[in-house]
């Protein structure tokens, strides 16, 4: 492992999605802008105050956490394995417990069946939403970090549980192949050496997974290839979000996601930082629409590239919850390095 320690980038990772979430939440659906500021101009003043409001109240997370939360603990209690009934009954359990985290609109409905015992088969629920076309929200991607941390060598076995796992609440392909996109990309930032990243090969890489999965369908495929053109062209934040999207749909989402990681590889004029993680936030806020959705699938990939090492300490202090994250990190590399 080239760079920071594998144990760093698990940690780099799920703190990368934490922070995505809490720091995008509060730009989430449209910002009232001072006048003759920009968005990202708005998003970097956010992001330097961290030091002056130290000790101020948690930045909260949202839906996006609260399920990853359930997805690693079901992970983690299943040593590595995936139970659909034991990560059903983890999200419902989780939303009865905090029903006010931000769900979307529709998953509320099917999140109480997903831990009735009395639910003959499990995936049924989901089949149901959308006059039974199922979900293509975002939700089953924005919590699937945790499977891209499954399995060292094996991409097959990724592919097959964030697709099997997005299926307990999205239903529609868009919705479960945008996870698989979503897991592959932490997977494969996860083993990528930061120094000597390749972009093409790293497109290259999820374009294989993707023309596989989508068979004669070329919607995630297409965006990727799209992708390399607009990393030689660098359009603006706004011309990104109308192109890649920046809407509460999967494949109007993840797309965006991925290309924030890879643009911030370098600098953004307007970003006036150093550090990739915090630069890849920023960007990923900048599109505005669901931000903290698009930023924490962009610090979960972006977190799995830079490691720990890269996390802004005062984030640790801001943050909601992030012992949890770090610990539920340590578990899984743990289970991970056992395989
Ligand atoms: P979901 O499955 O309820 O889907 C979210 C929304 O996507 C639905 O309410 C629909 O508007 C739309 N949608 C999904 N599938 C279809 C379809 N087949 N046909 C027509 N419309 C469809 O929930 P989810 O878990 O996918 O949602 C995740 C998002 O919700 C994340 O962005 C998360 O942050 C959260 N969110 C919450 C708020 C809020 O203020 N509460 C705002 C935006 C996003
Ligand atoms: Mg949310
Ligand atoms: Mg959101």
């Amino acid at each position: 492992q080239v760079g920071s320690s594998l144990r760093s980038r698990f940690r780099g990772c799920l703190l990368g999605a934490l922070a995505g979430d809490c720091l995008g939440c509060p730009y989430e659906s449209g910002t009232l802008l001072p006048k003759g500021v920009t968005l990202m101009e708005n998003v970097v003043e956010f992001f330097q105050s961290f030091d002056s409001k130290r000790g101020a109240s948690k930045l909260t997370f949202t839906d996006d956490t609260a399920m990853a939360r359930s997805v690693a603990e079901s992970l983690i209690h299943c040593k590595g394995k995936y139970n659909a009934r034991d990560m059903a009954r983890r999200f419902s359990e989780e939303y009865a417990r905090e029903p006010g985290r931000g769900y979307g609109a529709n998953v509320i409905d099917i999140l109480p069946a997903l831990g009735d015992p009395n639910t003959e088969d499990i995936y049924a629920p989901a089949k149901t939403q959308f006059d039974g076309s199922g979900s293509y929200g975002n939700g089953g991607a924005m919590r699937i970090a945790p499977v891209g941390l499954c399995s060292s060598e094996n991409l097959e076995r990724v592919i097959e549980i964030a697709r099997e796992s997005s299926k307990l609440t999205h239903a529609n392909k868009l919705g479960y192949n945008g996870a698989v996109l979503q897991a592959c990309a932490v997977h494969s930032a996860l083993h990528s050496d930061p120094v000597t990243f390749d972009t093409t090969s790293f497109l290259d890489g999820l374009l294989r997974v993707m023309d596989r999965v989508e068979g004669t369908d070329d919607l995630y495929a297409g965006k990727l290839r799209e992708m390399k053109k607009m990393l030689a062209s660098d359009p603006s934040t706004e011309d990104v979000a109308k192109k890649l999207g920046n809407e509460i749909a999967a494949h109007r989402s993840v797309p965006a996601a991925v290309y924030s990681v890879l643009r911030c590889l370098r600098p953004v004029q307007g970003i006036p930082t150093d550090n990739r993680l915090e630069r890849t936030l920023i960007y990923a806020i900048s599109l505005d629409g669901d931000t903290d959705t698009i930023a924490s699938m962009a610090g979960a990939i972006a977190g799995a590239l830079y490691g720990r090492e890269e996390v802004p300490e005062a984030w640790l202090e801001a943050l909601e919850a992030t012992a949890d994250a770090l610990r539920q990190a340590d578990q899984l590399f743990d289970i991970m390095q056992g395989e």
